[in-house]
């Protein structure tokens, strides 16, 4: 259920190669940027490499020019030790000890639900069938601090495509692996979310060129806390809505239950935009932490709406208000 706002309908002949360039180049111009075209052949021969449990090495990945900020990046050890991922347990130094229980290999990503192709991707189709991106984002998480993290990865949408939505797909979810004797934060009984870990976008925030499945940071394969070996990242929603380990992913015509939203639906909505106009009843919004940052230097900087994209993704929440559809 929306309520009263209408959920726009894209249909299977709007989601084409053509319109997801033509989203790309309205983007690039409103970045005043011009995105280089050089394909990227490294992605698929270094493929292998993973399955054999090698660091991959993506240097070689396009930069998405027009889509990356140039603030500082938060520095590699910061994004790999402070982090949320409950599945390995609740404190921010949790998954960097307990994430490597997870095993990645093999990796399958089952497409389901209103697709007229449904199928599995196999880790290694996702690695070699997808021109790879240097993406550098800025993540807010909900508890109010932030990074600027440069990811690898590509456009979900392209993903989609290839599974082609049906004419009544409206939303897609996606389903964190769930595996007990890998995770210990799902075994630990203070565990407060119901496993799977899930998370849903409207089709229309799915497809949009900013949208990313990653698969990689700084250069190289995803690090397992931080959601390998592939995760949404959607920067202009708080952290909750870029889900890790995903290893499904089905589309639906009704909004889907998500995490976090059934946990407390009071603290936590379906759309999650950044809002610095809308407090969280316990953190307010209109300020974050920017990592790195100590006591002495809080690096506390002011918040953005949609945390700095509205140029991007303000159109998609035309007519809705954004204190109801939080
Ligand atoms: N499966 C899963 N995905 C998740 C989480 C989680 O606990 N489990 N935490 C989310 C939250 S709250 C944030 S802020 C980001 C953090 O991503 P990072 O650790 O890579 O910075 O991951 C999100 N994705
Ligand atoms: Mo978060």
């Amino acid at each position: 259920m929306v309520g009263r706002f209408t959920v726009p309908r894209i249909s299977p002949s709007e989601i084409t190669p053509e319109s997801v360039y033509l989203n790309r180049r309205q983007l690039m111009r409103s970045a005043g940027a011009v995105l280089s075209a050089t394909a990227l052949g490294a992605a698929s021969s270094s493929a292998a490499a993973v399955t054999g449990g090698e660091a991959l090495d993506y240097a070689s990945a396009r930069s998405g020019q027009g889509f990356s900020t140039d603030e500082d990046k938060t520095p590699l050890g910061d994004v790999t030790s402070y982090n949320n991922f409950y599945e390995f347990g609740t404190d921010k130094g949790d998954p960097v000890d307990h994430a490597h229980e997870m095993t990645t290999d093999p990796w399958t990503v089952e497409v389901s639900g209103l697709v007229n192709k449904p199928g599995k991707l196999h880790l290694e189709d996702i690695l070699g069938g997808f021109d790879l991106q240097e993406r550098i984002y800025r993540l807010r998480c909900v508890e109010a601090w932030s990074m600027v993290i440069p990811w690898v990865g590509f456009p979900l949408a392209e993903l989609l495509k290839r599974f082609e939505p049906t004419g009544d797909a409206r939303f897609v979810e996606f389903r964190t692996l769930y595996r007990r004797a890998e995770m210990r934060g799902t075994r630990s009984f203070t565990s407060i979310i119901d496993w799977p870990y899930r998370e849903g976008l409207r089709l229309d925030e799915a497809m949009h060129p900013l949208t990313l499945m990653a698969v990689g940071l700084y250069g190289k394969t995803l690090p397992n806390q931080n959601g390998a070996p592939l995760r949404l990242v959607v920067p202009w929603k708080y952290g909750f809505k870029s889900i890790k380990s995903i290893v499904g992913i089905r589309l639906l015509d009704s909004q889907p239950a998500t995490s976090w939203q059934t946990l407390a639906p009071s603290e936590y909505g379906f759309y999650a935009n950044v809002n610095p106009r809308v407090d969280h009843p316990r953190w307010s919004q209109k300020y974050e932490r920017r990592l790195p940052n100590s006591l002495f230097d809080p690096n506390r900087i002011p918040t953005r709406m949609f945390n700095g994209y509205a140029e991007q993704v303000a159109h998609l929440y035309k007519g809705m208000d954004l204190s109801r559809f939080y």
